[in-house]
């Protein structure tokens, strides 16, 4: 079983209840949720003039390969209602692959590591609730 990391935001309508939808969504394919971070609200980084973001993390454990897990996460995203593919734009449900045991892959439709987690605080944050150690690591990538 691989253990992966997923950030989950949202900035379009009732913004817990998509986070939870999608939460459910991962569970009735067979996914294990083992680590759920706190909810926080924050401010939007780049795109258009958008609405603040309920972000969190989640860790998972599946046998999906990086590639099933991202295909997976991009139908839940269609079936919760995710129209707007402008790059940074609103969303009604965002789900990104952030880690994925120790794997570094990058192909046409998956980089991972995420390429920008660490710049981003509401990544950083929900995920050192539930990973300090890994977020500890992420800054210290040479020891
Ligand atoms: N996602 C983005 C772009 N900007 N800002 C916040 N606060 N939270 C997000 O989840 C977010 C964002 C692209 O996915
Ligand atoms: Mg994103
Ligand atoms: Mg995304």
């Amino acid at each position: 079983m691989a253990k992966v990391y997923i950030g989950l935001g949202s900035n379009i309508g009732n913004r817990q209840q998509h986070i939870k939808n999608a939460i459910h969504e991962l569970k009735a394919k067979g996914i294990s949720i083992i680590a759920q971070s706190s909810l926080i609200e924050t401010d939007p980084q780049g795109g258009p003039l958008q609405g603040k973001y309920l972000n969190g993390v989640i860790a998972i454990e599946t046998n999906l390969s990086p590639d099933e897990l991202l295909h997976l996460t991009q139908s839940i995203e269609q079936k919760l209602g995710r129209r707007h593919r402008e790059r940074n734009g609103p969303r009604t449900i965002d789900l990104d692959i952030l880690l994925y045991d120790q794997v570094t892959l990058t192909n046409s439709h998956l980089t991972v590591p995420h390429p920008r987690m660490k710049e981003r605080d509401f990544v950083l944050k929900p995920l050192s609730e539930i990973a300090p150690e890994i977020v500890k690591d992420l800054f210290h990538e040479n020891h």
